[in-house]
């Protein structure tokens, strides 16, 4: 006997349609979709309308920690720079436990928020002396144990970080727990791609910045694999950074990388915050996604990104809580348009043809959030896996609101709060806006953050 659910209301590829009948098998891939349908004594009746689960493409978990407490102007020209600092004692502290305990939580708070999957830039890999650890994996292995108990997707990220700034620069004290060699890092992959198969779980390439490897590292790296895995990689975030590569190579970052590497639909380049309008170009053509973390962007001070422009041009983007300052898909999006706007001066920037700017931000970040997540998921369709959202159909903000106005009134007029249930692989991982281990992985988070901090 399949699994099946029933909604009023559903968010397909093809547009909104009314009740439908959603079958997925027990390894939680959709095998029917039926649009029409009368609703089945034995499906699951959703109390509101249902949409696909949303990928969240950048998280650094153990940043969570940390998030709301670096608000405190103790420098008058803090910046990115003087964050980083502050996050590097947190990082120069933390054991593994407490990483597992801290990205449990996060995780269910991001499944309470409606990401169902998320891609995890993992680069906090030694132990505190800079030493790796009897496994070399143990970091790794920890953010996905968090995955697999909090009940989310993970495309885990790897990340080969091995110096401290453009040409090859040694890296910091601060970061010896970050580095590798390129070898030790093909260990890693090699090691990890058997712990990434099973279902829900996508492993990647990845290199922290153009600061942090050298092109004979990013070649070396590629061409050590055949297969399609994603590549994600920190890119212009700041601009200090751009003037940085500019003094090193004359070329900017976005140029230096397109002019050197060949950059595919593979690729997620997270930020590209500084992209002037020939780099705009070079992102859209070549296909790969726009890795957006608006919260965290305008928390570190970062810019704007030029979305207006790149939308326009059909470029892929996504959207991702990276320092998670916010857990929430409203936030994310909203701040995006929001951006636009105040750069702009004017409203409803961010849409396609069809005008609707929350149901275009929406398809867009499932769409480009899949494909940087290099998974199966972001679709209500046969063969998709079975990652889904019921927003709340009793509240009086949805109550008399039908397809992408649904949407408008979520981002723009609601909260996390609307999330009302989340399905991962064909589970409930969310009910009623509750996760079943919330209380006690709470609990674990606060006693890993007091020892911690
Ligand atoms: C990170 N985070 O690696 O955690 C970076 C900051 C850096 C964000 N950019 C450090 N949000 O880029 O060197
Ligand atoms: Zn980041």
């Amino acid at each position: 006997m399949p699994k099946s659910l029933f909604a009023p209301t559903a968010l397909l590829p093809e547009g909104w349609a009314q009740n439908v009948l959603v079958e997925f098998d027990r390894s939680g891939i959709i095998t029917k979709v039926h649009v029409g349908a009368s609703a089945p004594q034995d499906a699951v009746q959703c109390q509101g309308p249902v949409i696909p689960g949303m990928p969240n493409l950048h998280s650094h978990a153990f940043q969570r920690a940390m998030a709301g407490l670096a608000e405190v102007a103790l420098n008058p020209e803090d910046s990115f720079w003087t964050w980083r600092d502050v996050m590097y004692r947190l990082v120069g502290r933390l054991t593994p436990d407490q990483v597992e305990d801290i990205a449990r939580y996060l995780y269910i708070d991001m499944l309470k928020a409606g990401y169902t999957a998320v891609a995890e830039f993992h680069y906090l890999h030694h132990d505190s002396d800079g030493r790796p650890y009897a496994d070399p994996a143990e970091m790794s292995r920890r953010v996905l144990r968090a995955a697999e108990r909090a009940g989310i997707g993970m495309t885990l990220l790897p990340v080969l970080y091995a110096h401290g700034g453009f040409g090859g620069r040694p890296p910091s004290d601060g970061q010896k727990r970050f580095i590798h060699s390129t070898d030790g890092y093909l260990k890693l992959q090699e090691t990890l791609a058997k712990d990434c198969q099973g279902p829900g779980r996508r492993l990647g390439f990845c290199f922290h910045s153009l600061r942090a490897v050298t092109l004979e590292q990013i070649k070396e790296v590629l061409g050590s694999s055949a297969d399609d895995r994603p590549v994600h990689v920190h890119i212009a975030e700041q601009q200090k950074e751009v003037d940085d590569c500019l003094a090193w190579s004359a070329l900017r970052p976005i140029e230096w990388l397109y002019d050197n590497v060949a950059v595919d639909g593979r690729w997620c380049l997270i930020h590209a915050t500084h992209a002037e309008a020939n780099e705009v170009t070079a992102m859209v053509t070549s296909g790969a996604v726009a890795g957006l973390c608006p919260t965290t962007e305008a928390n570190l001070g970062d810019g704007l990104f030029p979305a207006v422009d790149f939308a326009a041009a059909g470029g892929r983007f996504g959207i991702g809580s990276d320092s998670h300052v916010s857990l929430s898909v409203v936030e994310e999006l909203r701040w995006l348009e929001y951006g636009q706007r105040l750069k702009h001066e004017r409203r409803n920037r961010l849409h396609d043809a069809n005008k609707h700017v929350a149901g275009y931000l929406y398809r867009s970040a499932l769409a480009g959030g899949a494909q940087a997540l290099g998974q199966n998921m972001g679709r209500i369709s046969v063969g998709s896996r079975a990652d889904l959202v019921v927003l709340d159909g009793q509240h009086p903000l949805l109550a008399h609101v039908e397809k992408d106005d649904i949407l408008g009134r979520w981002l723009f007029a609601g909260l996390n709060r609307m999330v009302k249930d989340v399905m991962v692989g064909g589970d409930w991982v969310v009910q009623d806006g509750r996760h079943a281990d919330e209380i006690e992985a709470g609990r674990a988070f606060a006693a890993a953050v007091k020892a911690a901090i």
